[in-house]
């Protein structure tokens, strides 16, 4: 995607929330209305410009699975399709009116439509000059040779790429990434490949689209292109606050690698 140069647009914060933070994965169709409400407070009283992917959680994964379809396959049922794609909207609709609840001003859009690489970075720019937040969301796209998932994670990649994202802020459902004791792993740094072999086993277990380990290469490829990632439970504001506001929090950093300006 072109790039936006870094400065002009440099002070945009993209935030994923996840799919285990806005719902609750064990349940179908589960939607957490108060913790969404509670970080769209928080982002709305940091006054920071931020764009807003969220994830699947229980309403696109479990319908996605019935279907099999994922990230790797394409699916031969349209009608898979067409469920999980609805059920990504109602999802959408509920975080919408929970950030709106919360004093935001979503405006959800596909993220269809930032494939198109020349509009899609002054396409945010308006919304963003215009008062709005940009809200998207993992989606069902079709890729030439069939539908498929694209993951919220990956959504975030392009935003960061586009908008030259000084931060990501990844909400998950625990403290941050957990090594195999269960301890908060600090900072991933710039050997982050080699570290995924530490995560906890059972973190790695794959949804629809690719769980932890997608979360964590795509955190990667943002950080080695200048946007610093913070991975931070979003079960706990004030922790998402800190995080948001770039000063010290609990949770992981995915480091910058060295040589790779971020200002
Ligand atoms: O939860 C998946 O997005 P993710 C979206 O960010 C669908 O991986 C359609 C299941």
């Amino acid at each position: 995607m072109d790039r936006v140069t870094r400065g002009s647009q440099g002070t945009v914060t993209i935030v994923k929330l996840g799919g285990s933070v806005i719902t609750d994965k064990k349940v179908a169709f589960s939607y957490r209305e108060r913790v969404v409400r509670g970080l769209g407070k928080a982002m709305a009283s940091s006054g920071l410009p931020v764009v807003l992917v969220h994830g699947g959680g229980s309403f696109g994964h479990t319908v996605a699975k019935t279907y099999g379809l994922s990230s790797r396959r394409s699916s031969p049922s349209p009608e898979g399709v067409s469920e999980t794609r609805e059920a990504m909207l109602g999802l959408d609709s509920k975080v919408c009116a929970s950030l709106s609840a919360a004093g935001m001003h979503p405006y959800p859009f596909s993220p269809f439509t930032l494939l198109d690489r020349e509009g899609g970075p002054s396409f945010i720019a308006r919304l963003l000059r215009g008062g709005a937040t940009p809200v998207t969301f993992g989606d069902v796209v079709h890729d030439g040779k069939g539908f498929r998932i694209l993951s919220g994670d990956t959504v975030c990649v392009e935003l960061a790429e586009m908008l030259g994202a000084a931060r990501c802020v990844m909400a998950i459902d625990v403290a941050g990434l957990l090594d195999e004791t269960g301890a908060v792993i600090k900072v991933l740094g710039d050997d982050g490949r080699a570290e995924l072999s530490r995560l906890r086993p059972g973190s790695k277990g794959a949804d629809a689209t690719g769980g932890i380990a997608l979360k964590v290469g795509e955190a990667l490829r943002m950080a080695s292109s200048g946007t610093e990632v913070r991975l931070v439970s979003g079960l706990r504001p004030a922790e998402f606050s800190k995080a948001l506001k770039g000063v010290p929090f609990h949770g992981t950093t995915v480091k910058v690698p060295h040589g790779v300006s971020s200002g």
